[in-house]
């Protein structure tokens, strides 16, 4: 079922040519309220390639705490028994968490750290809210790959997401090597739709989490994109951070390594930018994949409660 008032007409019987982008990249240009720590190089080059790449971003052993907390989570029976608990298609071990930030407070103080939501509020130009947030987890020579996709073409398509307004932060929990199934991007896809034919059955989601079926362009549109812009794949140390645009068209090959490959998203959506009725689907998803009801403007948290309720200014941020 397509609306055919639908500005981004997708999940059809017939294919239809990618078309340009109207939305902004960048949705604060000359908007003083909404300065960040982003310079101009900076958002220039989030508007050229729809990602931003920060090797280091955090320091490894900050990363550890989330870990610990996986670990206890994963021996919550009621937990591991949810929906939200997603496993993999051909190992049945947990390939994604989703709802992290409700889930966990130390992930809730994350998605809240004034040096990604400053940047986030920049490149959105508004308020923002947590649209999503997930684990995903791939083992050691089992975790499958997802194939092409752009998040916004799910997310308008099966959420009534209205516009291309939203970023997602991709916090490397460990290394990110060329060996573990990093993530791939296609620079400067996210400058076109890209509309996919298929129709998108009731509960989708059930199956689309596991193995992305539908929303995939065609591979003449991929390939066409891929030599104009190549194939980006950032490889770094745990504690690296990838902001991409909503739009921007990501894989991840199967890890093929010994070693783990867990990241963790939470995606921002604009509060201008709040879901409506999905476009493609007569069900809402859940609460977890699309936030409608906790939609509250995220507030930067204090990086030092316990110094600043002493009334002593607390430090400015050193990277840890
Ligand atoms: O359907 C979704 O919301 C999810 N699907 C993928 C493959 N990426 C974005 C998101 O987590
Ligand atoms: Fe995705």
């Amino acid at each position: 079922m397509v609306h055919n008032t639908d500005p981004f007409p997708t999940r059809l019987k017939k294919k239809r040519d990618p078309f340009v982008r109207t939305d902004p990249v960048v949705h604060s240009r000359n908007q003083h309220r909404w300065e960040g720590p982003l310079d101009e190089v900076a958002l220039s080059r989030y508007e050229r390639d729809g990602f931003l790449w920060f090797e280091g971003f955090f320091n490894q052993e900050r990363m550890t705490p989330f870990f610990d907390e996986l670990k206890e989570m994963a021996k919550d029976e009621k937990l591991m028994e949810s929906d939200q608990i997603i496993n993999d298609p051909n190992t049945g071990e947990i390939r994604s968490v989703f709802g992290m930030h409700e889930l966990s407070d130390h992930f809730q103080r994350l998605t809240r750290d004034p040096r990604i939501l400053g940047m986030v509020r920049q490149l959105l130009g508004s308020e923002v809210y947590i649209h999503q947030s997930r684990i995903n987890d791939k083992f050691g020579f089992e975790g499958s790959g997802f194939d092409w996709h752009s998040d916004f073409e799910t997310w308008h398509s099966e959420d009534g997401m209205p516009r291309m307004r939203a970023v997602s932060a991709s916090l490397m929990l460990t290394d990110n090597t060329e060996f573990n199934g990093p993530l791939m991007l296609i620079p400067g896809s996210h400058h076109y739709f890209v509309p996919c034919v298929g129709e998108t059955p009731d509960l989708n989601w059930k199956d689309s989490l596991k193995a992305q079926r539908l929303g995939v362009p065609d591979r003449d549109v991929l390939a066409m994109l891929a030599d104009r812009g190549g194939i980006k794949a950032p490889k770094g140390p745990a504690g690296s951070l990838m902001l991409f645009e909503c739009n921007t068209l990501h894989a991840s090959n199967k890890n093929m390594s010994p070693w783990p490959r867990s990241n963790l998203f939470f995606v921002y959506n604009s509060v201008d930018n709040k879901l409506g009725k999905p476009f493609s689907t007569g069900t809402e998803r859940p609460e977890f994949l699309g936030a409608r009801e906790n939609c509250t403007p995220l507030s930067m948290h204090d990086e030092f409660p316990e110094l600043a309720n002493q009334g002593v200014t607390p430090p400015k941020y050193h990277g840890y």
